[in-house]
């Protein structure tokens, strides 16, 4: 890898364009990607486009490379950003946070862990024995995770199916002494069902094709997935057997260097062999009334794997305990359907309890234990966030509607942190700037502050205003007290069984039917008389008209277009992500539409209000907790209650999701972040393809161009002296190739003079802040006009012919 790169390569900050249009943009971007340089900068926000592809970008000597650097003197890398926030932690004591963001499959997970491995490799040069078990352990987290939270989706291969924050503490030296993670919402249904081209959780499959022939056997289970109903449909696309098997050994070995117990790792096994077996169970009602299972045998291999009596099992499997008023409590027997919910529910929380387990057990080892009583106060800390990306299936439903809204959260943060940080760094370098307001549209066109507001500035300029999507408004739609659709879901599930889907989404209508971003079509009403005239079938050829009380939607096609959401670029193309871009994919009474800023997703409401109430009988939890093996029975603490105990109602799915979104957000606000936006260049998940329209769209939503332009706003561009230097010294005589003036800010000063600039700049603390694009672009071609003059006569005093 060359260190200094050439014009050939694009330009390796975006903010160097010299117009900030789509198209400048996205030749840049391809040049950059043709040439294998898939980073590139905005500012100190690094773009990254997923290169499918191994490339010759990482290791231990790449990462010797970027050591102690600062971020402009090598190459654009994630290796950069990790070294900007390991080093901006250290140097001012501040909590950082790395906030990795794209959509499924745009690489955020794979940055995660290249941004991990820097980290873990710059520290700890003395070796001590406690911080490189906690770097261990921080390491071979992830494949452990992975394992249990990843899934092959038609999106991505390796998919994440939970979001995950994590948290490295430091200690004053600037060691790793421990960590923390937390994850969110893991997308549970996934256990019992997938849709065509997609898998279960890995671990599933690695256990079947993995395990030695005798635990297998102990197992109950057999080698092929296609058996199981919960592994069957994703049978065919089983990653080859013998990776299965070496993904299988690898996840053994994390799991063993972190330090689970090996009775633990063979608890961890029979639960996952419980869930497939309950999978295969089915239910009969028999002649003579009532139910029994279709195989006896599977309920025996679910009591002996789960380590519970098999009365029990079979108990909870066919009837269910009520307290009827008082502390009467009576048995009710299951009906086939309600048996299959049951047995279903169960599944999912015992995968999802497991999962919780297997996170809280890592964080139980990275618990800070070391901590050096000669620093006061606490840790200082990066966290990592690799959240589930914005996604879009031919059905959508709550999974999707959270991670989605997950998306909208953190693109809302990313547009007010930078909106922040612009202000605070004006300030930070004695530079004045007017205050912005930041809604309802962002936009920063306020004049810079009056008369004597920096040194060397010329009177006040009224700055180009940069007006970008702000998407508080979906954000609103979901969450807002009371009326938004988390919360008219929270109502729904209250009303003990009486709400139908019908009802729900009708009431999500009368709240939302003229919000810009929300779009749905109501259950026909049910056939009228024949007199009640022409144009009441809401179905028929005849133009919609109001039905009734006015609960009748008007199609599509009537509603007036919603505002100009993404396209800043008049040759911006639809979407691919689109999937739905009209209404005929729309099912009556079913869906809502939510147009989201990085696109429209269709809502299947079908599912919505059962897996928000995510109830689950508490004869499973008092099951699983009278477990005699002590790994299972940790994961149910509230199995102790008794069913008259259990009054009040738990918190929703949603509401609990919401609520740790918020509290993340928070988090991230409160510490200095570092952005990494990554894109995906092809639905195909090819090397070497750069689908442009794709890209487009991807470049508009992430507001990657509103960034270019904000940074450029007031000034186009702001360096600190040394790397301003570096790259422009070639262009003045006083500068090349070193200077004599005592200071960088100096020597910038001559070079400016020079070439007659200077009043296009102000000078900061430790930056220099340049006015208008055009000075960046003259410097730029005068750089560029240098440079192979600058390069042969290089070759001529090599070659000795000077
Ligand atoms: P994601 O985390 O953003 O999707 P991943 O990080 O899992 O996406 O990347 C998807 C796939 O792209 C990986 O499995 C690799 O094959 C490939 N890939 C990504 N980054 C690189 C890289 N730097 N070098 C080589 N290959 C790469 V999701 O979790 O679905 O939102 O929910
Ligand atoms: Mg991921």
């Amino acid at each position: 890898m060359e260190d200094e790169e050439g014009p050939q390569c694009g330009k390796p900050d975006f903010v160097l364009l010299d117009q900030v249009t789509m198209e400048d943009f996205m030749e840049n971007l391809k040049l950059r990607f043709e040439k294998g340089r898939i980073y590139t900068y905005i500012g100190e926000v690094l773009v990254s486009v997923n290169p499918y592809q191994e490339l010759p970008l990482y290791g231990p000597e790449a990462i010797a490379r970027y050591q102690g650097r600062e971020l402009y003197e090598r190459p654009p890398h994630l290796y950069a950003v990790a070294n900007a926030a390991y080093r901006a932690m250290k140097r001012r004591s501040r909590d950082t946070c790395i906030v990795i963001s794209g959509e499924s499959g745009a690489g955020k997970t794979e940055a995660s862990k290249h941004i991990m491995q820097y980290i873990a490799a710059v520290t700890n040069p003395s070796q001590r024995a406690e911080v490189e078990r906690v770097k261990n352990v921080l390491l071979k987290s992830t494949c452990v995770l992975e394992a249990f939270g990843n899934a092959r989706t038609n999106r991505n291969h390796n998919s994440s199916r939970f979001g995950k924050y994590m948290d490295i503490n430091f200690d004053f030296k600037g060691d790793p002494v421990g960590g923390h993670i937390h994850s969110y919402l893991l997308e549970k249904s996934r256990v019992l069902k997938q849709h065509v081209g997609e898998r279960n959780f890995h671990a599933f499959y690695q256990v079947l094709r993995g395990c030695e022939d005798s635990e297998l056997r102990e197992l109950h289970l057999q080698r092929s997935p296609t058996l199981y109903n919960f592994t069957r449909q994703g049978a065919g696309l089983s990653v080859s057997d013998s990776d299965e098997k070496s993904h299988h050994q690898a996840v053994i070995e994390a799991m063993q260097v972190i330090g689970f117990r090996a009775e633990e790792v063979g608890s961890v096994h029979r639960i996952l062999a419980a869930i497939l077996h309950l999978g295969n169970i089915e239910f009969v009602e028999k002649e003579e009334g009532g139910l029994a299972v279709s195989e006896e045998v599977l309920v025996d291999h679910v009591a002996e794997l789960t380590a519970t009596p098999r009365e029990m099992v079979l108990r909870c499997l066919l009837a269910r305990t009520v307290a009827s008023g008082g502390r009467e409590v009576i048995e009710k027997g299951h009906t086939a359907a309600e048996a299959s919910y049951a047995r279903d529910a169960c599944a999912k929380a015992v995968y999802q309890r497991l999962f919780e387990w297997v996170v809280n057990r890592i964080n139980s080892v990275m618990e800070t234990r070391d901590r050096d009583p000669r620093r006061d106060g606490k840790d200082t800390v990066i966290g990592v966030l690799d959240i589930y990306g914005f996604e879009v299936f031919p059905v959508n439903s709550f999974e999707q509607f959270c991670i989605n809204y997950c998306n909208e959260k953190l693109q809302q943060l990313f547009i007010q942190l930078i909106l922040k940080q612009e202000q605070e760094e004006y300030e930070r370098e004695g530079i004045a700037w007017q205050s912005v307001s930041a809604a309802p549209h962002l936009g920063l066109g306020a004049g810079r502050g009056g008369a004597g507001s920096g040194p060397g500035l010329e009177p006040p300029l009224l700055l180009p205003q940069v007006e970008y999507f702000n998407n508080a408004t979906i954000v609103d739609l979901v969450e807002r007290p009371h009326r938004g659709i988390l919360a008219v879901l929270d109502e729904a599930c209250s009303s003990a069984g009486t709400i139908t889907d019908r009802i729900f989404l009708q009431t999500l209508d009368t709240h939302h039917r003229h919000h810009p971003h929300y779009t749905s079509r109501q259950v026909p009403p049910p056939p009228r008389p024949a007199c009640s005239g022409a144009g009441t079938s809401p179905t028929g050829a005849t133009a919609p008209v109001s039905v009734g009380t006015g609960d009748w939607m008007p199609p599509l096609q009537e509603c007036p277009p919603p505002p100009f959401l993404l396209c800043l670029d008049p040759g911006l193309s639809l979407s691919p992500l689109q999937l739905c871009p009209t209404d005929k994919t729309m099912e009556f009474g079913r869906d809502f539409r939510i147009k989201h800023y990085a696109g429209d997703v269709t809502y299947s409401v079908q599912g919505f209000m059962d897996k928000n109430r995510d109830a689950l009988f508490q004869d499973f939890k008092r099951l699983l907790y009278n477990s005699t093996d002590p790994t299972l029975r940790a994961m149910w603490p509230d199995g102790q209650q008794d069913i008259t105990e259990v009054t009040k109602r738990p918190l929703t799915a949603g509401t609990l999701f919401k609520n740790s979104m918020v509290a993340l957000v928070e988090n991230l606000a409160s510490k200095e972040p570092f952005y990494v936006r990554c894109i995906k260049p092809n639905e195909d998940k090819v090397a070497a393809k750069l689908d442009e329209g794709h890209c487009r769209h991807q470049v508009a939503y992430l507001g990657l161009l509103e960034n270019v332009r904000v940074r450029r706003a007031g000034f186009a561009s702001r360096q600190p002296y040394p790397r301003f230097l570096l790259r422009y010294k070639m262009t003045c005589e006083y500068t090349w190739p070193n200077h004599l003036l005592g200071s960088d800010r100096a020597a910038v000063s001559a070079l400016l003079e020079q070439h007659g600039l200077q009043g296009d700049v102000a000078f900061g603390h430790s930056k220099l802040f340049v006015r208008s694009p055009q000075t960046l672009v003259a410097l730029e071609q005068s750089r560029a006009r240098l440079i192979p003059i600058i390069v042969l006569l290089l070759q001529k005093a090599w070659r000795g012919t000077l």
